[in-house]
């Protein structure tokens, strides 16, 4: 069991008990508790088995502990099997769609009898949702997009979600018997914001089986899909599947290209070798032999001219190596071949941090904690973003609680001199395309992050005509998630974001590119349009916890996919740099 799947099913029990209508602070102990396991750095079955007390870790009390120890021992929660005897499990997909929620998911249960999000979707076909008390045609018709965004996304695993799936079983694998080492190949390795299933590839000499028989019997594989002597699939308890795959040394290089794709890339880099007379494979590069008749060639038939290293295998074909996030057939392989990719902005580039929240709004941490943690992260500034008070059940900040919050910050400044404390606001673009706070104060802010949060389901034009007029605000700095979708969950607003880039370029307007891998937004295609048009791109995490200033380097992953160079991002740059970017419409 892992730490993700104990944190998954206290997750489904919160979410029946509120569909149920338990106390709120009893779900809330709930939700805490599953924070801190998700932060946890070790397995809680070890930290069990040590007989070490739970309830010392912060938000654990006494019943998580008895539920943790429960699950990990029977693989269930007895709590969890009586709720759901009320109320089945199968709800929990359902009030997570967007404009369903708690009540009405109990709602649908009880009246109409729906308990998947197939039914949902039969019923609103059926027209019975929109005569309940409640929803009417509206909202009916937003569970509808609801429903179309949920079923295009099952299957697919946020990267995050996927690096802490698969964490207890790469460490499993560091034992596995005769292993030279373990590599991450496929859109792991590329670096997707999504995850089909994870491909690993272990280097042997001689028999694999017993390496498959390892990997195999990992406590965490729910099923075994397939095992042989050189290739096994398992599937996680949380759906995902693993394909492993032993390679022996001459060939490991060219099967890590093989298997790091995209399919598109190998394509491309074959049809080149083609030319050539080469013939590229899992095996390694060959030089086509001369055949009788017509005899079919074995796999390492002709003459060997590499295999061992993925350099080598770019390398015999003319081309440089090409780092795996650009690996999509987006031009990759013509600029290989001329020796000009970008070099890609790496996470030791990034100087500064230039969105994230503090207790002042919805954010965990102080704004003197974040100022440490982000001094320790080596950055030479960062800017404070709490949001503006639209976002009331926030608490969004007023003119008055925002210059209060300059004077904290003055304070904080004062007792953390090693970075710079840019006053900033994460202000709602309201609306109507105005500006969530007063001109007064945004004169005063040192760089102003500007937002949509409202009003998503606007259509392209007045959406994009609203997000115009808030851009041309003379003191507008940057746009933030810009296009507002949240993966696997919400899809973009409708956006003319081609219409937003030029405007961008005009108006010497940055755009974000949000690190939180539920964001990832401006997207991979988006940020390399930005650096077409020498748009300026933030890379921010969006944080609000001392923990999401670690989401750094998902937003640089996405933006070395967009092509982006350090000179393309605009905090790459040095603290007085940065300054006169920020000063660089006064005169
Ligand atoms: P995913 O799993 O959907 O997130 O995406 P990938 O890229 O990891 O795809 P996957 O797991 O099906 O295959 C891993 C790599 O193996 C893929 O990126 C390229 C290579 N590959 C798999 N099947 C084929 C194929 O039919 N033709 C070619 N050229 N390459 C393939
Ligand atoms: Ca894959
Ligand atoms: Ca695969
Ligand atoms: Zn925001």
């Amino acid at each position: 069991m892992e730490n993700l799947d104990v944190a998954r099913t206290l997750t489904e029990l919160a979410d029946l008990l509120e569909i149920q209508g338990a106390s709120p602070f009893r779900i809330r102990a709930y939700r805490n508790a599953v924070n801190t396991i998700n932060s946890l750095s070790r397995p809680l079955k070890d930290m069990v088995a040590a007989g070490e007390d739970l309830t010392e870790l912060p938000g654990v009390g006494k019943s998580v502990t008895k539920y943790i120890g429960e699950f990990l021992t029977s693989g269930s929660i007895s709590r969890l099997e009586e709720v759901s005897a009320e109320f089945p499990r199968s709800l929990v997909q359902l009030m997570r769609l967007d404009g369903v929620g708690p009540k009405k998911a109990r709602k649908l249960f009880e009246e109409l009898d729906v308990r998947t999000v197939d039914d949902l979707a039969a019923e609103l076909e059926a027209g019975r949702v929109q005569t309940l008390d409640g929803f009417g045609v509206k909202s009916a018709a937003k569970i509808i997009d609801a429903i179309e965004d949920h079923k295009k996304h099952t299957g697919r695993f946020q990267i995050r979600e996927t690096e802490r799936l698969i964490a207890g079983l790469l460490e499993h694998m560091q034992s596995a018997p005769g292993v030279a080492r373990i590599e991450l190949a496929g859109s792991l390795r590329r670096r997707k914001e999504t995850i089909g299933d994870v491909d690993i590839l272990a280097e042997l000499e001689g028999d694999g089986t017993p390496v498959v028989d390892h990997f195999v019997s990992f406590s965490g594989a729910q099923r075994v899909v397939g095992a042989g002597s050189t290739k096994g699939s398992i599937v996680l308890h949380s759906g995902l599947q693993v394909d492993l795959r032993v390679i022996p040394s001459r060939s490991f290089g060219a099967a890590l290209q093989y298997f790091s794709g995209s399919k598109e890339h190998n394509v491309a880099v074959r049809s080149r070798a083609v030319r050539q007379g080469l013939r590229v494979n899992e095996w390694g590069v060959f030089r086509v032999p001369e055949t009788e008749d017509d005899e079919p060639i074995g796999k390492e038939d002709g003459e060997r001219l590499a295999g061992d290293t993925e350099q080598s295998v770019y390398e015999v074909l003319g081309m440089s190596w090409v780092p795996p996030e650009l690996r999509e057939n987006r031009g990759e392989v013509e600029a290989a071949c001329e020796d000009e990719l970008p070099e890609l902005v790496s996470l030791e580039d990034i100087r500064g941090d230039l969105q994230m929240h503090s207790t002042w709004s919805d954010g965990k941490a102080s704004v003197e904690e974040m100022a440490r943690s982000c001094l320790e992260r080596g950055y030479e500034y960062f800017a404070l973003t709490d949001h503006s008070q639209a976002m009331a059940m926030v608490q969004g900040l007023t003119p008055e609680r925002a210059r209060e919050q300059w004077a904290e910050i003055e304070q904080v400044q004062e007792l953390v001199p090693g970075i710079r404390i840019l006053k900033s606001v994460e202000v709602d673009i309201l609306k109507d395309g105005s500006l969530d706070m007063p001109d007064d104060v945004l004169e005063q802010l040192d760089v102003l992050v500007i937002s949509v949060h409202s009003f998503m389901d606007q259509n392209k034009k007045t959406m994009t005509d609203r997000v115009l007029r808030a851009m041309q605000h003379p003191s507008a700095d940057i746009l933030a998630h810009p296009t507002g979708r949240r993966i696997n969950r919400r899809e973009p607003f409708e956006l003319d974001v081609e219409a937003v880039l030029e405007a961008a370029a005009d108006l010497s307007v940055a755009v974000e590119l949000n690190a939180n891998p539920n964001r990832l937004d401006f997207s991979d295609v988006h940020v390399h349009r930005a650096k077409e048009l020498a748009v300026p791109v933030v890379i921010s995490t969006d944080a609000h916890s001392l923990r999401g200033l670690a989401d750094m380097r998902f937003g640089v992953d996405q933006a070395r996919r967009g092509w982006l160079e350090a000179s393309d991002v605009l905090n790459t740059r040095s603290v007085e740099e940065m300054m006169g970017w920020l000063g660089r419409r006064e005169t």
